[in-house]
Parts: C-alpha cells; structure tokens; sequence
C-alpha cells in the first residue's frame, strides 16, 4: 500500500510492519519492533524501531543508504505523571541509538515509530507495548 504523497514531494512511502509480541525474558511485558522498508516488495530493511520490555530499551535503527532516518517516542504515565523519551538514528545507514528507560512492570507503553528526512518526521506508526 502506497500512502500519498506529502509536504509537496513525490516520495512514496512504504507502509511500516509491526510486531507486538510477550517477552521471552520478562513476564507480563510486550515487546514491539516497527520495520520500515525501502520499496514495496519488503524485501530490504530501511531501518526499525524496537521498545524491548525487558530492562525498558528503546532503539532506532537505521539499516540503508536512503536519505532517511528512523525515530522513535515511548510515552507511557506512572505515579500519575506523563512521561515521554525519544530517541532517533540520523547519522546514515547503521546509525543505532538507544536508551534504558526504567518504567515500572505491567505499565502501557505508547511506541510512536516514524522515519525522518530533513529533521521532520513521516510515516509514523503507534503500537502499544507493555513495560
Ligand atoms: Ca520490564
Ligand atoms: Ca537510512
């Protein structure tokens, strides 16, 4: 699916996947990872962004030469505060940036995944995992 064309550029952008799924090493968490690709056929990674439950890592990945960067946002609220950390990979093809984050056990977890060109964010995807 093709999703149209924005900010005046002819740039097709490819729908993102998502994977939500429990954790392996933490019970009760949910890890998601948002793939981008760089044609339709998704067969070439163009980078990901991944929330793991266990220890609360959240990751931007760039994997290919194009141009564009992947960014990534956790919000999630505790102790009836809101709270929100974004991390993004824009320094070319194998850039990764991270953080730890330390959210308390069984708490929701809103991953906004986007990628980036020219320090604005596009083709975002929302998924909900769980700390
Ligand atoms: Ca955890
Ligand atoms: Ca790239």
């Amino acid at each position: 699916m093709l999703l149209g064309a924005m900010s005046g550029t002819s740039f097709a952008w490819t729908m993102p996947m998502y994977l939500c799924e429990g954790s392996e090493k933490d019970a009760g968490g949910v890890d998601c990872a948002v793939r981008f690709y760089t044609d339709n056929s998704y067969l070439v990674d163009a980078g990901v962004a991944s929330f793991y439950a266990y220890d609360e890592i959240l990751t931007a990945w760039d994997q290919e030469k194009d141009g564009l960067g992947v960014y990534v946002k956790a919000s999630w609220t505790s102790g009836g505060t809101s709270h929100s950390r974004e991390v993004a990979a824009v320094n070319g093809s194998g850039d990764v940036d991270s953080a730890n984050l330390d959210i308390p056990e069984g708490t929701k977890v809103t991953v906004k995944a986007c990628q980036r060109q020219s320090g604005e964010i596009h083709n975002c995807l929302t998924v909900t995992a769980t700390a």
